[in-house]
């Protein structure tokens, strides 16, 4: 159904960099091809539910501030309503792609069925409005943290009926993600850890979460889903310690449970920040070790050390971040995400049309920037040169040796090494070249 929420806001197009139109893209070009592909198919785009349509506004001192005409979200028509205006508005951006939670889509009535026969309901709605040229679903996501129930946890909750109700559920979104041809499947952990580790068995609760992540993946071989299992690290908030801290914890988790070739990252930009990380950090290091799968782009506000969700706004952030994504080949079956909310004073439609606009152009100059450091290869001849010693017999015979063997070698070769410059102030003045 139509709705009237966008009236007077026009489809946004590429105008170029020296556009003064505040509704047009400056950046993005979706047909532009960048290293050999598409923009558009580089950067793939999606909308969050949950920021742009099912939040209204609250944060921790204040209730809603967005009454929007689908609001309150007690009912089916109104989440008919909604799904109405989201694709509204993926038509207006030319978004590739969308995200959601079961919460975000349809009423919460209380219990398993209700809320089943909801999902099925509104996802059929959802795939009726889909079409082959039009946005497809990046990750659904089952939202097992909002409802009181997941207080103490959904698969690491003390109470088993918890666990076994966090498995219906991720069951039900599974299938609803797979009806709907999504390109992957996300679990993020936002009640899987701790307030207090006086009532807390760690690992219990830590065996049970590597128990229900491997159901997860037999599920998916059963119903013979195609996409990528993805699992989203935040150390914290809302609880006081979340199990999938960062990159580095997850990769050791899915190890030890043997999940490792099953299960990739769902890395978010203020996420590793919280961690202590960079977005840049998080995402090399999951590369490395061959564990990216898709991104959560956001930003959030340094001084107030909260998720805040902001749209990004930090080009040489970004662009290294793209740098590190390409440098991988680029997106398999991930994409870029906005997990970004608008600031809850920033009350008309076309905020939220603007907040993706500038998001999906700073993205775009972000990635045009790591693809000039790509071809320009700059970074990765300092690379070659630094570690080119090690391709040398000698030093393959040092890897291949012992400590006594080694020892041997330093005496009787006399090894000395003498310091060579790591040249970051001239690596940093490189990068800045491309911004
Ligand atoms: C919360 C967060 C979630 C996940 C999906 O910080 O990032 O929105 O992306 O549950
Ligand atoms: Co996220």
């Amino acid at each position: 159904m139509k709705t009237e929420f966008f009236t007077g806001i026009n489809p946004i197009v590429y105008k170029g960099v020296d556009s003064t139109d505040p509704l047009s893209f400056r950046y993005y070009n979706p047909d532009e091809i960048v290293l050999g592909k598409r923009m558009e198919d580089q950067l793939r785009f999606a909308v969050a539910w949950w920021h742009s349509f099912a939040w209204e506004g609250g944060d921790p001192f204040g209730g809603p501030t967005f009454i929007r005409p689908w609001h309150p979200q007690d009912n089916m028509e109104r989440a008919r309503l909604k799904a109405d205006v989201a694709f509204e508005m993926f038509k207006l951006l030319g978004t590739p792609f969308f995200c959601w939670h079961d919460a975000d889509l349809r009423p919460d009535q209380g219990n398993f069925k209700d809320n089943l026969a909801t999902l099925e309901e509104i996802t059929d709605y959802i795939g009726s409005k889909m079409s082959p040229d039009g946005p497809k679903l990046l990750w659904g996501t089952a939202n097992m943290f909002s409802h009181r129930r997941w207080m103490a946890g959904a698969s690491t909750n003390p109470d088993p009926d918890v666990f076994a109700f966090a498995g219906a559920t991720v069951k039900s979104c599974m299938d609803a993600t797979h009806k709907l041809g999504g390109q992957n499947y996300v679990l993020w952990g936002g009640r899987e850890g701790y307030e207090t580790l006086l009532n807390t068995n760690l690992s219990k609760e830590l065996d049970n979460m590597g128990r229900f992540l491997s159901m997860v993946v037999d599920y998916k071989y059963k119903i013979g889903f195609k996409g990528t299992i993805l699992v989203e690290p935040k150390p914290q908030e809302p609880s006081k310690h979340q199990y999938d801290f960062d990159v580095a914890t997850c990769i050791g988790f899915l190890r030890k449970y043997g999940l490792e070739n099953e299960v990739k990252l769902n890395i978010e930009q203020g996420h590793a920040i919280l961690a202590g990380h960079s977005f840049e950090h998080e995402i090399a290091l999951a590369v490395s070790e061959g564990m990216l799968g898709s991104i959560d782009m956001n930003r959030n506000d340094y001084q107030s050390g909260w998720d805040t969700d902001q749209f990004p706004n930090n080009v040489p952030e970004v662009a290294l971040a793209y740098y590190h994504i390409l440098g991988a080949g680029g997106f398999k079956t991930g994409g870029t995400n906005f997990d970004a909310k608008l600031r809850r004073q920033s009350l008309e439609p076309v905020d939220l049309i603007a907040a993706h606009v500038g998001a999906m152009d700073i993205c775009a100059r972000g990635l045009k920037a790591a693809e000039a450091m790509i071809e320009d290869g700059g970074l990765d001849a300092k690379l070659q040169e630094r570690y080119q010693d090690w391709s040398k017999p000698e030093a393959l015979k040092i890897l291949g040796s012992d400590l006594d063997a080694i020892t041997k070698l330093v005496l009787e070769k006399n090894i000395n090494p003498q310091p060579r410059s790591g040249n970051q102030e001239i690596l940093e003045n490189y990068v800045n070249r491309f911004l």
